[in-house]
């Protein structure tokens, strides 16, 4: 008998017939979540979960007793108790790489669309608010030749690097729990301690995986050591960031402006101040958000979930289940 796997959204058809292949399938099919109760239900014979941000722990463990493995479409997976995992002996894969160019254009999206106010001054011209030919007012900052701060230097840290150092001739600095002499030679950026990076960069953009160490890394403390022309840029998780600081940053001028990706609650409030200020461009949690990518990630989620569970080693085995 093929072994039952469950994937909790909706995958593209050809990643479907390619796990039909090779399993019995339960695909939530439907827009908006699937609820616990119902994944509960269909997890009680299945072997594998496919998914994307739904928190693995045990409440949800003890609910799937011939569970092995857990391949979520993403590269982040802040969302895997890893401990209850591994208390389980569950294999837990991701996808990282195949979405890192598409994460750095969405990265450069923001930096440009907060610094020339893009996504505001679109609203200007189409409430016709646009009378005179030019206006000091509109005037925003320049991106080329400035300083970029990079908060996590891992391979998507790297690609923005590269956009920011051959095409906007950005100097480049970055702070990273490891130095990279590779990447430092490479794209002829300069690492320095957190501090120095957040006192002198035009731009302090934060792209470092969620974990227990990164969690709030970005307060009040490091809003008042940022230039006040600082523009902060976050494509990583919502929770590495201090919101409260932040919307406090924003408001009393420690920084200029902001262009966010993720949030603390997704998806975020309507009455979520950040929402109401003009200096601040949001996005909903879009980063790996192309066709293409997100069908590349689907197929990679697809690929390590066969691995693991026809007892090889997946590609992407998750680094803290590797012991297993
Ligand atoms: C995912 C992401 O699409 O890969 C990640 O870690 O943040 C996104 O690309 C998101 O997790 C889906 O919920």
């Amino acid at each position: 008998m093929r072994p039952k796997i469950v994937i909790d959204r909706p995958v593209p058809a050809e990643v479907l017939a390619y796990l039909s292949q090779h399993f019995d399938c339960t695909m939530w099919d439907r827009s908006g979540p699937m609820s616990d109760d119902l994944l509960y239900d269909a997890l009680q014979e299945a072997q594998g979960l496919v998914t994307s941000s739904r928190r693995i722990d045990e409440a949800l463990l003890a609910r799937a007793p011939k569970l092995k493995a857990v391949s979520t479409i993403s590269v982040g997976y802040n969302h895997f108790d890893i401990s209850a995992m591994k208390a389980r002996g569950i294999i837990g894969t991701n996808t990282p790489n195949v979405l890192n160019e598409t994460v750095a254009d969405l990265a450069f999206a923001l930096i440009l669309a907060a610094a020339r106010r893009v996504a505001e001054l679109d609203r200007y011209v189409k409430d016709g608010r646009w009378r005179r030919e030019d206006n000091e007012s509109l005037f925003g900052v320049d991106v080329h030749h400035a300083t970029l701060g990079i908060i996590g230097m891992g391979r998507i840290g790297e690609a923005i690097a590269r956009r920011a150092r051959l095409g906007f001739r950005m100097d480049v600095v970055y702070y990273n729990r490891g130095r990279k002499p590779e990447a430092e030679r490479e794209l002829d950026i300069a690492y320095k301690p957190m501090d120095e990076l957040l006192r002198t960069s035009d731009f302090v953009l934060l792209m470092t995986p969620l974990t227990p160490e990164t969690t709030k890394l970005i307060g009040r403390e490091q809003f008042r050591l940022m230039k006040r022309s600082a523009i902060f840029i976050n494509v990583s998780r919502g929770q590495t960031v201090d919101e409260a600081a932040l919307i406090e940053a924003l408001r009393e001028g420690t920084i200029r402006g902001a262009g966010l990706d993720v949030y603390e609650n997704e998806p975020v409030s309507p009455d979520n101040p950040l929402l109401a200020m003009p200096n601040v461009v949001t996005l909903p949690h879009i980063g790996s958000a192309t066709a293409k990518t997100r069908f590349d990630m689907a197929m990679l989620a697809a690929r390590n979930l066969v691995a693991a569970l026809s007892g090889q080693v997946p590609p992407d085995l998750v680094s803290e289940l590797k012991e297993l």
